[in-house]
């Protein structure tokens, strides 16, 4: 049996949350080794980055996910009981209801609703001071999946809202206040939305057939039976809050598009060019960075032993930049996908496998599909200037989040 390179510190969770982005990927090169193990949050784990591992990683015989998202995690970013922490024919029945929001048409009628939004908030910017990319886009993907997905939101309650989406993707990763506005953030968001769940129920809240309310509101589990409405809660936040988060991705768009200005012309009435560049976005800048899971039977790989129950974390961000999958990983070059078939283990920002059978995201085309109208937005109907401010990324902080919102000024219509 080979041994497996070990990270020494007896305990690597401050480490992990320190070097963010690259702690994975440093050690591999320190080890020159793709797998290693190392102590976090106290228990033996092992850590695993590229395309042999995440191909294994995805493998349902030999993984769970029961149990294998830390407790800080579940409090603030994904929730309790919801579809990230089930496996095996629950896992299917739980996955095969969000795909099943995920009908072409209803991605078209999401970008049709994202682009009417857009053309509405650029004649309120033109003329107006500068404005903050990222903030402005939290708002108005809080109002448009809202809206898309039967949810009633007033007009007064968009701040609010967006607020609290917000503080669940940014607490996971961080110790202190910014860690239990999480929390509560969480709470009450699934408060209201038990609550609407409910209403839903009984008719007092009807909602349109098909949209994400109706299809959580209404589904039956493997055994015939509603899902009790906290955890309906938890599924309908399952959509709410990463489609808001996706402003991130965009607002990461708007920073390649200023440092690459040649791309502006590039993507410009070509569906092909604005594709790569978003898979480039999407590979290049740091999101997601981990997946977690636990071993659910021993077995042997490449020489490696993996006990039963051992906590596993798949680099994500680190296979994105492995350097053997992607030739100078750390230039942004959206032209790397042309001509390249993307693979369900190499590109893996929202995680690798199969849609149905695995957990990858299932709002991965969504992502897509907000993604490329925001850059055709960005390009075809304004015209604006980006004054000088530090737009360095923090690979430090998880979520690296887009340093000031990206501001802008001076924007006027076009097209
Ligand atoms: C799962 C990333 C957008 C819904 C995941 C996973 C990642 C991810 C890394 C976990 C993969 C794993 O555990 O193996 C992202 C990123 C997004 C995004 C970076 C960009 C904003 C979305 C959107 C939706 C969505 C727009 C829904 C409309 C889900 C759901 C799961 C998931 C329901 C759980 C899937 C499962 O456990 O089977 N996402 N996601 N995500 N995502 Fe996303
Ligand atoms: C979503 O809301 O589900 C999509 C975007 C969330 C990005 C969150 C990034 C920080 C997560 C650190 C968690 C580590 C998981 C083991």
């Amino acid at each position: 049996m080979a041994t497996m390179p070990a990270d020494r510190s007896p305990d690597s969770t401050l480490a992990l949350l320190r070097a963010g982005y690259r702690f994975i990927g440093e050690r591999c090169e320190r080890y020159g080794s793709d797998v290693f193990k190392t102590r976090i949050l106290l228990a033996p784990t092992i850590c695993l980055r590229g395309r042999p591992a995440a191909e294994l990683f995805y493998d349902n015989d030999r993984f769970q996910r029961a149990t294998a998202m830390p407790l800080r995690v579940q409090r603030t970013l994904t929730g309790r009981g919801g579809v990230q922490g089930l496996d095996g024919p629950e896992h299917s029945d739980r996955k095969a209801m969000f795909m099943s929001i995920m009908t072409p048409a209803a991605i078209q009628r999401l970008g049709q609703l994202f682009d009417d939004e857009w053309r509405a908030r650029v004649a309120a910017w033109e003329g107006a001071g500068p404005v903050s990319l990222y903030d402005e886009l939290g708002r108005m993907l809080t109002r448009v999946v809202c809206a898309w997905a039967g949810v009633p939101l007033p007009a007064s309650q968009v701040e609010r809202r967006s607020v609290e989406l917000h503080a669940m993707i940014e607490a996971p990763a961080v110790l202190g206040p910014r860690h239990w506005r999480g929390r509560l953030a969480r709470y009450r968001a699934e408060h209201w939305l038990a609550d609407l769940i409910e209403r839903t129920r009984v008719g007092f809240a009807p909602a349109p057939a098909g949209t994400a309310l109706a299809v959580i509101a209404e589904h039956r589990d493997v055994r015939g039976n509603l899902l009790p409405r906290r955890i309906a809660a938890v599924e309908l936040l399952n959509v709410l809050r990463p489609v808001v988060a996706v402003d991130q991705y965009m607002t990461f768009a708007a920073l390649a598009l200023h440092d690459h200005p040649a791309w502006r012309e590039r993507v410009r009435d070509d569906d092909e060019a604005t594709e790569h560049f978003v898979q480039e976005v999407r590979r290049y800048y740091p999101f997601f960075p981990i997946a977690a899971a636990r071993v659910r039977r021993s077995f042997d790989w490449q020489g490696h032993h993996f006990p039963r129950g051992r906590r596993v974390l798949l680099d994500l961000y680190g296979t994105n930049h492995h350097p053997t999958l992607w030739p100078q990983p750390e230039l942004f070059r959206p032209e790397r996908f042309a001509g390249r078939r993307v693979d369900p283990f190499e590109l893996i920002p929202q995680g690798g496998g199969d849609h149905w059978a695995g957990h990858r995201c299932a709002g991965e085309w969504i992502t897509i599909d907000l993604m490329k109208r925001a850059v055709t937005n960005l390009v075809t109907t304004m015209r604006y200037d980006v004054p000088v401010q530090n737009l360095a990324l923090d690979l430090h902080r998880m979520p690296a989040l887009p340093p000031l919102g990206l501001t802008i000024i001076n924007v006027r219509r076009a097209g």
